[in-house]
């Protein structure tokens, strides 16, 4: 068990990410509940994490799977109660296991008691905490769009007012220039943290210092002043880990967000790996191996001593990277070890989605069958834009979040084990032959390499403190990287293709101990989807 104790002890911590909606039913509604977080520790404890972050079980109408809250310091009765939640944040600590919150501070439900009482009247306190401009009902204030579709304004009726809403009309966006709301915020920080949450993961943090008269959304200009406050006011405890969600950051303003001298946040999770094999979000490219490399050494380099990643091929809002980058029929097994050597080897903290560790895949349903508000909205929208529907399906069933979201497979039983009912979205139908019971009786499944992964990188402090230097970076095969420490170093080899590369190990490697690899080695040629992990100590 980690020292959790010690400040930065998520430096080399692994964690993982429950999508409580999918992750197991226990009453029967066919949608996944606290209780059902409670029964899988045993499991999750087995692969050997550290943490999990829990993605929103707040009460919320749900328009966005729980980002969309109201009432932030309430359990949705869909996911159970609070003395529920509080068993479960003690089961999991007494496993080594914190929990980490989601944080969803930019905007809150339109059915938050603040917004119903904004939206009625001008003069109540909680109008402020909002964003409101005065205008005419047909001339928004401006041209801005929202995330999901439509307007980024809508208007309100009964304040004569328009609203903003970076994301969707049920998703107002919360005004941080007002003090109050902000108080607010911190004390119900205060009140998950006096429940023993662990850490919390802030969602679309880049976003909260917007100022969209001038049209901006990210990096505010108060920002960062807004998060060195929340740092101040609400993480307080120098053993919290905190992880802000910003799809804007590039390697120098992740610098702030993840400063070593601990003023902001712990880590962050940024994205420039998950946008290079697209022109924009539905509009998939191949991957350049090339530029990927680049991508990874840029983030690597950049950062160290000055601020701290984490380490994601996946989440709630990602295809399956094993669909994407890998291979899901022949060599789903191969290349998603592969994927997760690439991932596992470099400086960073690991965040694992549910069900990678077991390899699943993206799935293809009729558009009808979608839940997701993204996925709908950007079918008619595109649709209405005169795009051909298969060329929207095929975007849809390469970058749509659905694909994340299907309920985690435990078993062949019916409904793959996640619940007695129907679940809420359609289980993948491969979950009979990828499901967790198959992965547990299997040494050499997904999931027992997983396990290595983590292991490793408790055994070994090159993982947390190596240097790091691409090899071979105008290949466009292979992956190969070193991470090197004082007294000892490692080599990631991956072989990014469906074909036998030959290759030969640097000289220094050429005696190395194998930690960790997908095939028996062979001399001279890398397996389609081959991945080893080598280490040698310097002296
Ligand atoms: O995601 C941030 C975000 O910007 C995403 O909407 C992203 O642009 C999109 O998913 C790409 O397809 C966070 C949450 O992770 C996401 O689930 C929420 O829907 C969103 O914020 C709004 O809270």
């Amino acid at each position: 068990m980690l020292d959790k104790t010690k400040k930065d002890w998520w430096k080399s911590a692994v964690f993982y990410q429950v999508y409580p909606k999918s992750f197991q039913d226990t009453d029967g509604d066919g949608f996944g509940d606290l209780r059902g977080v409670i029964g899988r520790l045993d499991y999750l404890e087995k692969l050997g994490v550290d943490g999990i972050w829990l993605s929103p079980v707040y009460a919320s109408p749900q328009k966005d799977n729980g980002y969309d809250i109201s009432d932030y310091r309430g359990v949705d009765p869909r996911f159970g109660t609070m003395e529920d939640m509080e068993e479960l944040i003690a089961r999991a600590r007494e496993r080594g296991i914190s929990i980490i919150m989601d944080l969803v501070l930019n905007h809150s439900s339109d059915r938050h008691p603040w917004f119903l009482a904004a939206k009625a009247d001008r003069e109540s306190p909680c109008h402020d905490y909002y964003i409101w401009r005065d205008g005419t009902p047909d001339t928004p204030p401006n041209d801005m769009t929202a995330t999901f579709g439509g307007p980024a304004w809508t208007w309100a009726p009964e304040t004569g007012q328009w609203y903003f809403n970076m994301f969707s009309p049920w998703q107002p966006d919360l005004n941080w220039e007002n003090p109050a709301l902000r108080r607010e915020l911190y004390d119900m920080i205060r009140f998950w943290v006096d429940k023993g949450v662990e850490g919390f993961r802030l969602d679309v943090i880049d976003n909260i210092g917007k100022t969209p008269d001038e049209k901006i959304t990210f990096n505010g200009p108060h920002l960062h002043e807004y998060i060195r406050e929340l740092r101040r006011e609400a993480f307080r405890e120098d053993t919290l880990v905190t992880v802000g969600e910003a799809w804007s950051a590039d390697v120098e303003t992740a610098k702030r967000y993840a400063n070593p001298d601990g003023s902001e946040l712990s880590m962050i999770f940024q994205f420039e790996h998950t946008t290079l094999d697209q022109k924009s979000k539905w509009e998939p490219i191949p991957l350049s191996l090339v530029k990927l490399k680049k991508c990874y050494e840029r983030w690597q380099n950049g950062l160290r001593g000055e601020g701290w990643n984490s380490l994601f091929l996946n989440n709630h809002d990602l295809p399956r990277t094993v669909s994407r980058w890998g291979d899901d029929g022949k060599y789903r097994v191969e290349s998603a070890k592969m994927l997760a050597a690439m991932c596992h080897g470099m400086q960073g903290t690991p965040y694992i989605y549910q069900g990678e560790e077991l390899g699943m895949t993206n799935i293809r349903l009729p558009i009808e069958q979608y839940d997701d508000l993204e996925i709908k909205n950007a079918y008619r929208e595109q649709l209405e834009q005169g795009r051909a529907e298969e060329d929207i399906l095929s975007a849809i069933y390469a970058r749509g979040r659905d694909n994340a979201r299907t309920p985690m497979q435990w078993s062949a039983a019916e409904h793959a084990g996640f619940s007695q009912a129907e679940p809420w979205l359609p289980v993948n139908p491969n979950y009979r032959e990828i499901n967790a019971q198959a992965a547990l009786a299997d040494p050499g499944s997904v999931f027992f390499y997983y396990q290595s992964l983590i292991a490793l990188r408790k055994c070994y402090p090159v993982f947390q403190d190596g240097s790091f230097t691409l090899l071979e970076p105008e290949s466009e095969q292979l992956f190969t990287y070193t991470r090197s420490a004082e007294t000892e170093e490692l080599l990631v080899v991956c072989n990014f293709t469906g074909e036998s590369v030959p290759y030969l190990r640097p000289e220094p490697f050429a005696n190395a101990e194998l930690l960790l690899s997908n095939y028996e080695p062979a001399a001279g040629v890398l397996r389609p989807y081959e991945a080893q992990m080598l280490y040698r100590r310097k002296r």
